[in-house]
């Protein structure tokens, strides 16, 4: 592992390399490279500094955001569902992207669920002013509409886990499932936080016992669960 000081966001010929900050939507990329056992570089940014908004980071990202990773043939992607995906497919010894077909698909809906519906609503809850500026009444009112969005977005995933759990796959835990613990990380500020759910509270007491999440913890240091 390298946290880089230097910033100069090199190549690795053969190893990814995740370009992350800690707790953030790098978590997941980063917990599949960890389950991978195979050596990967990580550079953790230090957001409130800007480190993701200097010319060098705008080059690989230009949504001056993390994560990115550099793949081992030196491509550069950025968005952290697609990433994830990457991995998963990457190392199928993992069983993270499920094989079969129905699986797939459920394993391709749920991912793009969390990332384009949940994960969305979330960051309008958790950042109205990107949307609406500093009119303050009109990002409280935001952030009220966006946290019922959020929540609805809850319930149809323990819905999901009370039927088919104790993973969204049934019986096999999936990326998918990974990328879930990383929003409801976040998710704790809300007003109905995703441990309000039994279900859900109970997958995330099954990721949290990953020794891959407990590792991933420690190299971001952060205290305490994943989520
Ligand atoms: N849609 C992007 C969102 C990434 C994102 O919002 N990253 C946050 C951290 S979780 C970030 O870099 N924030 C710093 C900033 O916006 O300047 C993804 O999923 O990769």
């Amino acid at each position: 592992m390298e946290n880089s000081t230097s910033r100069v966001f090199e190549d690795f010929p053969g190893q990814y390399h995740l370009i992350s900050a800690p707790g953030t939507a790098g978590l997941t990329p980063h917990i599949i490279l960890q389950m991978s056992g195979q050596p990967y570089q990580l550079t953790l940014l230090n957001l409130r500094a800007g480190e993701q908004k200097t010319p060098a980071y705008l080059r690989l990202n230009p949504n001056g955001r993390v994560p990115t990773l550099i793949l081992p043939d030196e491509t550069k992607i950025f968005e952290a569902a697609a990433i994830t995906m990457v991995l998963a497919r990457a190392f199928p010894e993992l069983g993270l992207c499920p094989d079969l077909p129905d699986d797939r698909a459920l394993y391709d809906q749920w991912l793009v669920f969390l990332t384009n519906t949940f994960q969305a609503y979330y960051m309008l809850f958790r950042h109205p002013e990107r949307l609406v500026g500093e009119n303050t009444a009109t990002q409280v009112a935001v952030a009220q509409g966006a946290a019922k969005r959020c929540e609805a977005c809850l319930q149809i995933l323990a819905k999901a886990l009370e039927q088919k759990g104790p993973y969204l796959l049934g019986e096999k835990l999936s990326a998918a499932d990974l990328y879930l613990a990383m929003i409801c990380r976040w998710a704790a500020r809300l007003p109905q936080p995703p441990r309000a759910f039994p279900a859900l509270a109970a997958l995330l007491d099954r990721i949290n016992a990953l020794p891959a999440v407990r590792e991933v913890l420690l190299q971001e240091q952060i205290e305490g669960p994943l989520a």
